[in-house]
């Protein structure tokens, strides 16, 4: 089989850059670890900011986003018992997210290259292997129903995940990378209950970290911070809303409504990058070269911009035969993701109760969260960060 980009992974980023090559007339193929189902069953990130809004348009897969994506202008701040909204909008010249659940991404990535007829090879499980990528003439091989296949290909592009072959695949002399794990996790909750607010609210308190967010008007997101031993089966769906309702202001105590959870996992969460983003003919891209923190809802975002800068370089190497787009690719991608490494890894400091945090650092947290909400430049720069930097 011959086609000329193999992308490993069919999560937001392998799916949306099949899209973006897809329309562009490149042939591509994407091997997936798991069955489409699994993929779906993940339930993670929530926000897109308006370059993930705008890239899933250019790829013709926005109209369910805009018919039931939530525009959000601003956010909410909790601490010290109040409540601050920082008007998002306002404050960046007009700019916006939308909440829509990186599950409906995936569903909507999923069925539109269905219905292109584009080949995904689901369920290949750990049998995808990485060969000749220092070459010019890469291949992949997998297994499917007992039989090995081979594929060659102009170029390999890495969009499996934090724990994919790919970055694994890479040479361990060129590969440099960055970690910073954190002392906490977050148990998500998710139920078909109405938000107890219009807008997401992200709460520091004594007792740790929450999130009250959403995926549409008749269905909730919430978070709360746990310590890393935590274990989900520890936590009833009870002892989940009593925790909540500890970390939140009466007046949204009182809104608050509950219910059976229809998921409830916790997260780890860790800042993570890979260097360079690029190894000859395999590019990585998404989750394959960093993590973060979901405290500033980058991650999907990063893999979307990861994606359009890599679709960018392709075409350009197809229609021009230039090979510019994909020398500086890792150079143009890692600019941006340093930036929002930076930014996730603050929020997360600012909002989050650290082992060592103690009473001066939770009075620290709350006068910087103070002069944040007080501070026309502070907050601007909290909005400018949490909406998006431009490509
Ligand atoms: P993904 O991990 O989504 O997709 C990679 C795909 O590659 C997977 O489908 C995997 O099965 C496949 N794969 C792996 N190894 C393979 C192999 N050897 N062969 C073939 N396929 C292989 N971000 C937010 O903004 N907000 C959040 O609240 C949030 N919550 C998260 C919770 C969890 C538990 C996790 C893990 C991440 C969360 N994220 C969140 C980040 C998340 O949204 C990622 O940024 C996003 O999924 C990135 O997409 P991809 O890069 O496509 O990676
Ligand atoms: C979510 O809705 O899952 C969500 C929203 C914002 C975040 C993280 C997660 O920062």
């Amino acid at each position: 089989m011959r086609t000329q980009v193999a992308i490993i992974g069919a999560g937001p980023a392998g799916l949306l850059l099949g899209q973006l090559l897809h329309k562009a007339g490149i042939d591509n193929i994407i091997l997936e670890r798991q069955s489409a189902a699994h993929v779906l069953g993940r339930i993670r990130a929530g926000v897109l900011e308006q370059v993930a809004v705008n890239l899933l348009d250019e790829c013709g897969v926005g109209a369910r986003m805009h018919r039931e994506g939530l525009v959000h202008q601003g956010i909410e701040l909790l601490f010290a018992g109040q409540r601050h909204r920082i008007d998002l909008h306002g404050l960046t010249g007009g700019k916006s997210v939308t909440v829509y659940g990186q599950t409906e991404v995936t569903h909507d990535l999923m069925d539109a290259r269905q219905a292109e007829g584009l080949v995904t090879v689901y369920e290949t499980g750990d049998t995808v292997s990485l060969h000749d990528f220092d070459g010019a003439r890469p291949k992949v091989r997998y297994v499917r129903d007992g039989r090995t296949h081979e594929i060659e290909c102009d170029f390999i592009a890495g969009c499996d995940g934090f724990h994919g072959v790919c970055r694994a695949s890479a040479p361990a002399a060129v590969l440099k990378t960055y970690e910073k794990v954190y002392p906490f996790g977050w148990l998500g909750l998710l139920a078909d209950v109405p938000p107890l607010s219009h807008e997401l609210i992200y709460a520091n308190t004594g007792r740790g970290f929450a999130l009250c967010s959403m995926r549409s008007p008749s269905r909730s997101r919430y978070y709360v911070q746990v310590p890393l031993q935590d274990k989900v089966e520890d936590w009833s769906d009870e002892a989940f809303w009593n925790e909540l309702r500890a970390r939140l202001d009466p007046a949204a105590c009182e809104r608050l409504v509950t219910g059976p959870s229809i998921e409830k996992s916790i997260a780890p969460l860790r800042s993570f990058v890979a260097e360079p983003m690029r190894f000859g003919r395999l590019f990585l891209a998404g989750d394959a070269a960093h993590i973060v923190p979901p405290t500033g809802a980058k991650g999907l975002n990063l893999a979307a911009t990861d994606v359009k800068y890599l679709s960018n370089a392709f075409i350009e190497y197809y229609r021009e035969r230039s090979d510019r787009g994909i020398d500086h690719y890792s150079e143009v991608c890692l600019r941006r993701i340093w930036k929002a490494e930076r930014f996730s890894w603050w929020f997360t400091s600012l909002m989050h109760k650290f082992p060592d945090t103690g009473e001066f650092g939770q009075k620290v947290q709350e006068a910087e969260l103070d002069y944040l909400v007080n501070s026309r430049a502070a907050s601007t720069s909290l909005a400018e960060n949490y909406v998006g930097l431009p490509l």
